[in-house]
């Protein structure tokens, strides 16, 4: 019994002296104002109101936002301010059936977007400045 507790002892230490990197990364982007690993958040597309789900979503900047259409038909995720501003903030183009478009970030603000294909489909995005780094007194 004895040789048997050691060895798993033995293999837990060398499992935790490999993975003492990855342990103190993770243990450290509990404490960090920025995220060390990506945050995303899903909105699906779907055929009833309210089209997207959530309709209204509000983000700390960084966050990447996926959209999936759970629908059978084409849809697309444009920005309210395209068309009025020379560049405007996203437009992800025809989106099929099943398919994702993905948007990395945005900087903070208030984004009202709608369906190019359908206007009445309609949605918000806020995106709420990322807190500052803590800083030791
Ligand atoms: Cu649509």
């Amino acid at each position: 019994m004895f040789p048997l507790n050691s060895h798993i002892f033995l293999k837990t230490a060398a499992w935790l002296r490999d993975h003492l990197i990855v342990l103190a990364i993770l243990f450290l982007s509990l404490f960090t104002a920025r995220p060390l690993l990506a945050i995303s958040s899903n909105i699906h597309i779907l055929e009833e109101p309210p089209f997207f789900s959530p309709n209204s979503l509000a983000v700390t900047s960084g966050t990447s936002l996926i959209w999936k259409n759970y629908t059978h038909e084409p849809h697309s995720i444009v920005s309210d301010d395209c068309g009025r501003l020379s560049d405007c903030s996203f437009d992800s183009g025809v989106l099929r059936p099943e398919e994702r478009f993905s948007l990395p970030s945005l900087a903070p603000g208030r984004y009202p977007y709608h369906c190019g294909l359908h206007p009445f489909m309609r949605g918000l995005l806020t995106i709420n400045p990322a807190p500052s780094p803590l800083v030791d007194i």
